[in-house]
């Protein structure tokens, strides 16, 4: 974790036994989206939330983050309040990319949920329409729902400074590890806020 001004600080609270987290990310930019996933994905194990609770799913790009997570966690909903026997998210408790130790489960509602994109900024204003339009939907279904939307969305100007914040520089840094951070620890709260 950071240390410096610019971090998180230390967490609070940062068991993740019990919880279920949804990573849901986009493929576009993928060499860089795979680092940042493994990084939240490294730390949601080590913070002791087992393989079987973390689901991952993926979207074509950025723009599809909003309604993936919030389709996602409507179905984990309804399949945790249905009969034993439903399971209304159809086997999407596979991974759909190959990450090394993702779950097979599918039961059960997400505790948080860290939603992964990159945008890179390129010659027209696209950027700042998706940029503005997936931050307001991601924080739009976190209040909706009540559930905490971890903004996994790296905005920026060229792809040098993409592969820093994935840990791919000598001076980068894993963001996608303070992602898996504050998943646990804003599951943990939003249980004991319950
Ligand atoms: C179209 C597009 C562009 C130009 N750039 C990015 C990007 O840098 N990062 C990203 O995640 N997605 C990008 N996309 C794809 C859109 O997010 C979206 O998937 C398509 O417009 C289809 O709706």
């Amino acid at each position: 974790m950071f240390s410096g001004t610019k971090g998180p600080g230390e967490a609070e609270a940062l068991d993740g036994t019990n919880l279920r987290v949804l990573v849901v990310h986009a493929r576009w930019n993928n060499s860089l989206i795979t680092p940042l996933v493994e990084g939240a994905r490294k730390k949601l194990q080590e913070r002791g939330v087992k393989s079987s609770n973390v689901i991952i799913q993926s979207v074509p790009g950025s723009w599809e983050l909003p309604i993936a997570v919030q389709r996602l966690y409507s179905a984990s909903q309804v399949q945790a309040s249905s009969a034993p026997s439903g399971d209304l998210l159809g086997g999407l408790g596979r991974s759909s990319t190959p990450v090394p130790g993702a779950s097979s489960s599918s039961k059960g509602t997400f505790d948080a949920i860290i939603a992964i994109g990159v945008l890179i900024k390129g010659d027209t204003v696209h950027f700042e329409h998706i940029a503005e339009s997936v931050s307001r939907g991601l924080m739009r279904v976190q209040l909706d729902f009540g559930v905490p939307v971890i903004f996994g969305l790296l905005t920026v100007l060229n792809e040098e400074q993409a592969r820093k914040r994935a840990g791919l520089t000598p001076d980068g840094h894993n963001h996608g590890e303070d992602w898996g951070d504050a998943a646990v620890e804003m599951g943990a709260k939003r249980k004991l806020w319950a």
